[in-house]
């Protein structure tokens, strides 16, 4: 492991489709490119997959749960291997950290930490492997019954870029504990590193065709994959839209459950008692990180009317402070946008936010005139009805909304079709007991933020998704529970 930073060129180890444990060119020989988004340019040429190459992929994935080995060995044994697969994540972590930050945009330390995420995470679910096990349940009546926890069969992954390498572990960890079997689609931006650490995962012992993955585009790749009568589960992460008709695929197939996990627009909400500078530091991160790609982000900043200019003018000056640049570069907190479609739809929502009558603090425009980086943006005077306040925008830009009491935030908290997180800053017990619970969120967070972890699951309210990921609630999604009843010929013992 080297203490400075692995800059691009990274070597491209992988730009295949992974089918069987095997890299293999897409059937129809087509390739597309993923772009650097410090400057646009390519980065590789990776195999575009699309249905004839998910069919095959399925059907690796089908003869692997179906004939085994996986499935049937000891939960023991599959341990091991993720065990294994966690070391080697640990080994090879600066190589990974650098390849994400590369193809995604992200600051590289940001990405180190990622990966030391993922490898716990994988720990963390190849623990749960040996302890999953059904009940002895009592009977009314001469008989013996037990539930037994199957894996579901084939389970489909579809992610997006935003956190290309834990979105990739949410999915197959649970997925392979279990004794599933496992196709992936990347997100089209970000296809590399699932690449690279799933030959590391064969590499710690996985059996061919556990795990196949196959980049590709959505409404290809992706669809054919959703509609797949051979896949048993199907779990996305992506955009409400895109959940809708990737629900929609599925119930048209053959049924499978699809577990979601979409859009956000949630609240952070800092009360009349909070000490300004933390919560404006908090605030900030809360929208800022990841360069505002973030599910979770806290993008909707109400504060109490008492310390309302105190908060903005602060908010103000710490995002000017911002230090945006190359993801590579010592203390960079903020990258570039992941690609033009999201740098231009940010500067749609941004130039809507100040003709909508919003006042724009800070930012508010491009960053050089390479590259998809934004300036750091800050919105005060943002009311419920505007569109920055509605939308998710999914960039850099926080809007800060002023409230009067708390039966009022928890109305306007509450006043949005997402619900996946909210955040609270106060200290006043009462006022965080209240707020806790009547946010209508999956996740709240109480004096801190995006505080993710393995063993907490993680999930949405409303249209932000159903479903949850992470915790023993995440393993769920991959088991069948199986009620079995023998009859018993002499109760009495
Ligand atoms: O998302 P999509 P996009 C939000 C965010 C962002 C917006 C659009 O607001 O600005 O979505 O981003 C695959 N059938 N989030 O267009 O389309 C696609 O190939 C099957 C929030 O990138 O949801 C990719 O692998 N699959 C989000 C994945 O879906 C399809 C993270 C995500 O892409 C498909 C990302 C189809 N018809 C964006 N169309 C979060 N919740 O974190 C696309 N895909």
């Amino acid at each position: 492991m080297s203490e400075v930073p692995i800059k691009p060129p990274v070597e491209v180890k992988y730009t295949q489709l992974l089918i069987d444990g095997k890299f293999v060119d897409a059937a129809s020989g087509k390739t597309f490119k993923t772009l650097d988004p410090r400057t646009g340019d390519v980065i590789a040429n990776v195999a575009e997959g699309d249905a004839e190459d998910i069919n095959r992929a399925v059907a690796a994935a089908r003869k692997a749960f179906d004939e085994g080995p996986w499935p049937r060995m000891t939960a023991y044994e599959r341990q091991k291997v993720l065990l294994r697969f966690a070391n080697l994540l640990e080994q090879h972590n600066d190589e990974i950290a650098a390849l994400e930050a590369w193809d995604s945009g992200k600051p590289y330390q940001n990405a180190l930490i990622e990966v030391s995420m993922v490898t716990r995470l994988m720990r963390y679910n190849a623990g749960w492997a040996d302890k999953i096990h059904g009940l002895t349940v009592p009977a009314h009546g001469p008989f013996h019954m037990q539930t037994l926890y199957e894996p579901i069969g084939v389970a489909a992954g579809i992610i997006p870029w935003n956190f290309p390498l834990p979105m990739y572990a949410w999915k197959v960890a649970p997925a392979l504990a279990c004794g599933c079997t496992v196709v992936l689609k990347p997100a089209e931006q970000t296809p590399l590193t699932a690449l690279l650490v799933s030959q590391l995962l064969y590499e710690a012992g996985l059996p061919p065709g556990v795990l196949n993955v196959i980049p590709g585009f959505g409404p290809t790749a992706g669809a054919a994959l959703a509609s797949h009568m051979d896949v048993d589960k199907i779990a996305f992460t992506g955009s409400t839209e895109t959940g809708r008709i990737i629900s929609d695929l599925a119930t048209k197939s053959n049924m499978k459950p699809v577990t979601l996990e979409l859009g956000g627009k949630s609240p952070f909400i800092v009360c009349e008692d909070a000490d300004v500078d933390k919560a404006v530091e908090l605030a900030h991160q809360a929208l800022f990180f990841n360069q505002g790609e973030c599910c979770a982000a806290g993008s909707r900043t109400f504060v109490h009317e008492r310390i309302y200019d105190e908060f903005v003018e602060k908010a103000k000056q710490r995002a000017l402070k911002r230090s945006v640049g190359d993801p590579f570069k010592e203390g960079t907190e903020q990258g570039p946008q992941i690609d033009e479609t999201q740098f231009n739809k940010i500067l749609k929502y941004i130039k809507s936010g100040v003709e909508s009558g919003a006042t724009l603090e800070s930012g508010g425009e491009r960053l050089g005139d390479k590259g998809y980086y934004i300036k750091p943006t800050v919105f005060s005077n943002v009311k419920d009805d505007m569109l920055i306040a509605k939308d998710e925008i999914f960039g850099p830009v926080q809007t800060i909304l002023k409230f009067k009491d708390l039966n009022e935030v928890i109305r306007r908290a509450n006043a949005t079709h997402y619900g996946l997180a909210a955040g609270i800053f106060s200290q006043n017990i009462d006022t965080i007991n209240t707020l806790t619970r009547a946010l209508k969120a999956g996740t709240i967070w109480v004096n801190c933020y995006d505080v993710f972890d393995a063993a907490l699951p993680f999930g949405g309210y409303k249209m932000s998704g159903h479903g949850r990921e992470n915790g023993f609630n995440g393993l769920l999604n991959y088991l069948q529970v199986k009620s079995v009843c023998t009859t018993l010929v002499n109760p009495a013992w």
